[in-house]
């Protein structure tokens, strides 16, 4: 067993790390930078270390100063949770040459899946059904008007180390390849050091639909379910469910044994997730695969009752899986809202500050993952996630019943949230059908502001941002 794990994260995660490794006997180190002294982390934590100033790059992102940390504290162990350095292959090795178990995939898993053509490539070779696109990399305008001829428009150009939305461009017909291929490959130089591309089949309005996994050191994989992830805005998601309510039994097999060969065709060993984009005709894809713990995994541990951030920690320390892939029973359903600390009637602009009160829901079936107590300030230099609710019950309505009697319930004072966004998708009968895709959020944006304006003249003033 480890002695000592350091979380090198903040805000409800690091919370979230530190409550596993407890119940594991383990003790924790806090790693805070300056704005975060007075964070429930630091509390939370056995001891805890300033490991810089407030911009993430002089802490959070800064690999010496977290591994001089772990070396200080004498940590065996570090977490890096999500965002920051938790899909950084650099950080892993550094962590690794230093007797440092990283809590996570070998450094060579995370780098291979960084590469977002590479991943296609063992992904494909492993038999998962991938985007349709091209082979690898598109190395001119030329090799891309090609391969977009054989696809058909629209086309999507992707950067190679890509992920998560950043220097995409939909080409709508041949005339306007070259300007984007150009657009594109400046834009992914500029924001990760590399201007590959690569292209894929354009799918309209597709939902986002991920398989969490787990591998251990002896090569074994399994899966837990998907989750349903369609409720997103500007690649931020919002709200998550499991099960999707696009899945039959059959395709929720099919995927979840695409996703289980996958991750065995490149010995994957820690928790991942499987991105995979569902089409209209219920033709699912491999997209991309996340190769850390995820913001949304306590909806997986809602039905399937495993806790997946102790599991992730006894894998690390090289444990086999405690169960069989016939033992995971998915059970009920389960949703989260994120509720940031951002105005979803100012285009979500953050809204950062001091939280003068705050009320958590609580009650049957809902589960508050937050970092957030009363009186505590929100540092502007940071994501806005301010606190998970999830809400589970036996079915998809009475979930849906139970998140709209939490969200009546939360009370967030001094800050504004996304809680009047989340009320809306609640009422909108696209969601409550179950029928909605990636498209959803716009439209419920827009009926959240139609419906400010509608409710005086407060609501119609010219600061307000229009609907997109
Ligand atoms: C796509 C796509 C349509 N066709 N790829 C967005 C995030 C990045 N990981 C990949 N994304 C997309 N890739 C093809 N070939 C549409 C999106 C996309 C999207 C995907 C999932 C959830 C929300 C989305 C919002 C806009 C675009």
């Amino acid at each position: 067993m480890f002695r000592k794990i350091l979380v090198a994260n903040r805000g409800e995660i690091a919370v979230r790390v530190i409550r596993a490794a407890h119940e594991l006997g383990i003790a924790t180190v806090a790693a805070y930078s300056d704005a975060d002294r007075e964070s429930l982390a630091v509390k939370l934590a056995d001891e805890a270390i300033c490991i810089g100033p407030a911009p993430s790059k002089s802490s959070y992102l800064n690999i010496s100063s977290i591994i001089s940390a772990c070396q200080i504290a004498d940590a065996d162990a570090l977490h890096p949770g999500y965002g920051f350095l938790s899909e950084n292959h650099r950080f892993a090795e550094a962590c690794g040459e230093t007797g440092i178990v990283f809590i996570g995939p070998p450094a060579e898993a995370i780098r291979c899946m960084g590469d977002k053509s590479a991943a296609k490539a063992a992904m494909r070779a492993a038999g998962v059904p991938v985007t349709p696109g091209s082979e690898g990399v598109v190395g001119s305008v030329d090799e891309a008007l090609a391969v977009a001829a054989d696809l058909g428009y629209p086309v999507l150009l992707k950067a190679r180390e890509g992920g998560g939305g950043k220097g995409m461009r939909v080409v709508a017909e041949p005339e306007g390849l070259a300007s984007a291929f150009e657009m594109a490959s400046a834009e992914a130089l500029a924001s990760f050091g590399n201007a590959d591309l690569y292209l894929e089949k354009y799918i309209l309005r597709p939902r986002h639909i991920e398989i969490q996994l787990a591998g251990d050191a002896a090569g074994r994989v399994v899966h837990f379910g998907e989750r349903d992830c369609s409720v997103q805005r500007r690649h931020q998601k919002l709200v998550e469910e499991a099960p999707s309510p696009a899945m039959t039994e059959a395709l929720r097999r099919e995927l979840g044994e695409a996703a289980v060969r996958g991750a065995a065709g490149i010995g994957y060993r820690s928790l991942g997730t499987m991105e995979f984009l569902l089409d209209a005709e219920g033709h699912a894809y491999f997209m991309e695969m996340n190769t850390r713990l995820q913001v949304e995994h306590g909806v997986t541990e809602e039905v399937t009752g495993i806790d997946l951030v102790k599991l992730q920690i006894l894998l690390a320390l090289g444990h086999g899986l405690p169960m069989r892939q016939e033992e995971i029973r998915l059970s009920g359903h389960a949703i989260e809202c994120r509720i940031n600390a951002e105005d979803p009637l100012r285009d979500f602009r953050p809204s950062p500050g001091e939280v003068t009160y705050f009320y958590p829901p609580g009650g049957p079936g809902v589960r508050v993952d937050t970092h957030v107590y009363p009186g505590y300030v929100i540092p502007p230099f940071y994501d806005s996630l301010l606190a998970k609710i999830i809400a589970t019950e036996r079915t998809r309505d009475a979930a849906l019943a139970r998140m709209r009697r939490a969200l009546d319930e939360l009370v967030v004072e001094g800050v504004a949230t996304t809680a009047p966004f989340h009320r809306q998708v609640l009422e909108d009968p696209v969601f409550r059908g179950g029928a909605y895709d990636t498209g959803l959020a716009e439209q419920v944006v827009a009926a959240l502001i139609e419906r400010e304006r509608g409710a005086g003249p407060q609501a119609a003033r010219a600061d307000r941002a229009p609907a997109v």
